[in-house]
């Protein structure tokens, strides 16, 4: 039987990794196969989800007799379990829990990095069977080895972070992850059961044909972006217009498609959430990492996303993430006098 041998499993890929970096612990290597082991049991859980009614509602006894959780809670047990279970992480901190969890025994004491996720981004599109992920962020913890972790190593600018990634549960599950040296995609080839390097090298094309907004709240966004969308939808100068529409309404497919085929996906604040909806360390500072190594750009209008110095766990920002040159298009309308940006 002839073994494809090109196709590298994302251990092997993040094994060989380890090859370029003699002095190299595994540490990273041993997170992110944690996370992977997660990401499948997640995944066989999500394809079931439209059996609950057969199973049991959340929060009910399903046939077998156990207790059915809501799939967020599952996914959240299942990243916080491997991680704790594992040798490479001191702490984590989640979108689903108000604070961090210190794992605080005399491996993970030891263990330099800690990790932030959110289980299951979009989760409100499951009953419907739209694509949903898993978003996660890996920092080197600056709290003392052998100690506690603290909750200051996870208020690190996202510029401080060695890895992020995200998994998509979608007609195909993915995982793409990247650290400074580039940003790889692995789809979960279910004959092995294995994460296989699938998008090798993944650059986010320096310009594209999508923008990705919820509509809905158009008229409580800033002017400066009102005549962003209003250009993304007519041929200006400005604009290079008009665009397509795409907005699933879960970040994690919205964002893997506009890295794919070059885009721009957009979260402003509204006048009733000047902030926005998404959090800042579990969604936004990963994303950014992943887009800026592609090539790509993430600001919340003034301000790199990747600058911003967390002052809390569950702080929101607005987020504006993609192709360069769109980004850049926005810019210079955000950046523009007020005068200059009414619609
Ligand atoms: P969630 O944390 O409740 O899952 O919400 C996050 C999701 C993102 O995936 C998505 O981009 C956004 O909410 C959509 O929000 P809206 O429906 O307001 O456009």
């Amino acid at each position: 039987m002839n073994i494809n041998r090109q196709v590298l499993t994302l251990d092997e890929f993040t094994i060989q990794g380890l090859r370029d970096f003699p002095k190299a612990t595994g540490e990273l290597s041993s997170l992110l196969r944690d996370i992977g082991l997660a990401a499948k049991r997640v995944n066989v859980e999500v394809n079931k989800a439209g059996l609950v009614d057969i199973l049991g509602d959340a929060g009910t006894m399903n046939v077998q007799g156990e207790e059915v959780k809501k799939l967020d809670i599952y996914a959240n047990n299942q990243f916080m379990g491997v991680l704790k279970h594992g040798i490479a992480c001191a702490g984590i901190a989640s979108e689903e829990l108000d604070d961090i969890v210190v794992f605080d025994d005399p491996v993970s004491n030891n263990s330099k990095y800690v990790c932030m996720f959110d289980p299951l981004d979009g989760s409100g599109n499951i009953d419907v069977n739209v694509s949903i992920g898993t978003i996660f962020s890996i920092y080197r913890r600056v709290s003392e080895l052998g100690k506690p972790c603290t909750e200051e190593d996870f208020l690190q600018p996202g510029n401080k972070q060695v890895a992020a990634g995200y998994v998509i549960y979608g007609s195909s599950t993915m995982l793409v992850y990247a650290t400074r040296r580039g940003v790889n995609g692995f789809t979960l080839d279910p004959s092995i059961g294995e994460f296989s390097l699938s998008h090798p090298n993944i650059q986010c094309p320096e310009s594209g044909k999508i923008y990705s907004v919820n509509h809905g709240n158009f008229f409580q966004y800033d002017k400066p972006v009102q005549k962003y969308i209003d250009g993304c939808q007519r041929k200006t100068k400005t604009t290079g217009g008009p665009y397509t529409q795409r907005y699933i309404g879960s970040m994690v497919a919205d964002v893997h498609r506009n890295l794919i085929k070059g885009g721009i996906f957009m979260y402003p604040g509204t006048t009733d959430k000047p902030k926005g909806k998404l959090r800042l360390l579990y969604e936004c500072n990963p994303f950014a990492f992943i887009v800026e190594v592609a090539g790509g750009k993430a600001t919340n209008g003034k301000q790199r996303i990747l600058d911003i110095q967390p002052t809390e766990l569950h702080q929101r920002t607005p987020l504006f993430i993609g192709s360069k040159a769109m980004m850049e298009e926005l810019e210079v309308l955000l950046n523009a006098e007020p005068a200059e940006a009414a619609v």
